[in-house]
């Protein structure tokens, strides 16, 4: 039972602090520990929640409407490389984030390595109140945590080496083997782009109409049954009554059950490789919208406890190890 542990305190994809935290907090709770003593995983982690400074740029002025560009660019083809070596290795992955801008380097990493060591295509879901699919030109914001999904399947595309061009064919994904489930915040660009790509995408309205149990069968039979799956969990998709600590928060949203319950299914398929937990922001505990319980403790039990759990539930199989 081999887990490798990248956890990267970045928060540059978008413009709150705080976020590059989330790693330290997640692990000072207790996760590798549980994860080796009472998951019994093998674990491989160097140790240090990795901020990049040494490869961050002097200067980074906006291209194209991105914030940031060098900066992104250069972190998430880091942790490219330190997700590609585990997956490579034959371990599942688990990434601790920062903001979600880091996904272009986990789904790349596991993408490639999984092409490589085992001729296959992944299927990533995407669970998330937001899409993600902005490209440079439909993005409000220019924030890089917004357009993550569209680097990753290529309709953001960049020459600029420095800028997301190291991003290769062997990097992406197939808008068909996307699935999101939680949506339920869309900027006008991403509702273009879904509809003119066919993605299959669940909104939380989907959930109301259908019930989680059915969407995940949905979600799951889209992929089918024989695919790698990555699970790329911003843990906005929960709504802020459970995890108020986050930079976007959207009321509407999965209730904690829920967001265990896609876990589980997910895990019991046997297909799990690899699991982002990205946007929890331990400095927002403040912002906690309900304040019976502290916000802090709340999204850092969330976080560690139902990661744990996701992975522990995935090793009933060893079907890509
Ligand atoms: C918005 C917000 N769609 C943007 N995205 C967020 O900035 O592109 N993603 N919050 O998690
Ligand atoms: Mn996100
Ligand atoms: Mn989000
Ligand atoms: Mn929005």
């Amino acid at each position: 039972n081999e887990l490798g542990v990248v956890a990267v305190g970045f928060s540059g994809g978008q413009t709150k602090s705080g976020v590059d935290a989330a790693p330290m907090a997640l692990i000072e709770a207790g996760l590798i520990q549980q994860l080796e003593t009472d998951l019994d995983f093998k674990v491989t982690f160097d140790g240090q929640v990795h901020s990049y400074t040494e490869i961050m740029p002097a200067e980074d002025p906006d291209y194209r409407n991105m914030k940031k560009p060098k900066s992104v660019s250069a972190v998430t083809r880091a942790v490219s490389q330190q997700v590609y070596e585990h997956a490579s290795a034959g371990r599942f992955v688990l990434t601790l984030g920062g903001d979600h801008s880091i996904a272009i380097g986990t789904i790349s990493g596991t993408a490639k390595a999984t092409r490589e060591r085992i001729g296959r295509d992944i299927a990533v879901i995407w669970v998330d109140a937001h899409a993600d699919l902005n490209t440079p030109e439909t993005s409000e914001s220019g924030n890089i945590h917004g357009m993550p999904v569209a680097f990753l399947t290529g309709l953001a595309k960049e020459d600029r080496e420095d800028c997301f061009g190291w991003i290769k064919d062997d990097h992406r994904i197939s808008t068909r083997k996307l699935v999101y489930i939680g949506l339920r915040d869309i900027d006008r660009g991403e509702k273009k782009l879904l509809k003119e790509h066919g993605i299959r995408a669940f909104s939380m309205h989907d959930i109301d109409r259908y019930g989680i149990g059915k969407v995940m069968d949905m979600a799951l039979g889209w992929i089918g049954s024989d695919t790698p799956i990555h699970l790329s969990f911003d843990v906005d998709a929960i709504d802020p009554m459970w995890a108020p600590s986050t930079g976007t928060p959207v009321r509407g949203g999965l209730t904690l059950r829920e967001g265990d319950f896609i876990a589980e299914c997910v895990a019991e398929t046997g297909s799990l490789i690899a699991l982002d937990l990205v946007e929890v922001n331990p400095s927002l505990e403040e912002a906690a919208l309900d304040t019976s319980l502290d916000g802090r403790e709340r999204v850092v039990v969330l976080g560690s406890g139902w990661a744990g759990y996701t992975v522990a539930r995935r090793l009933d199989s060893k079907k890509y190890q």
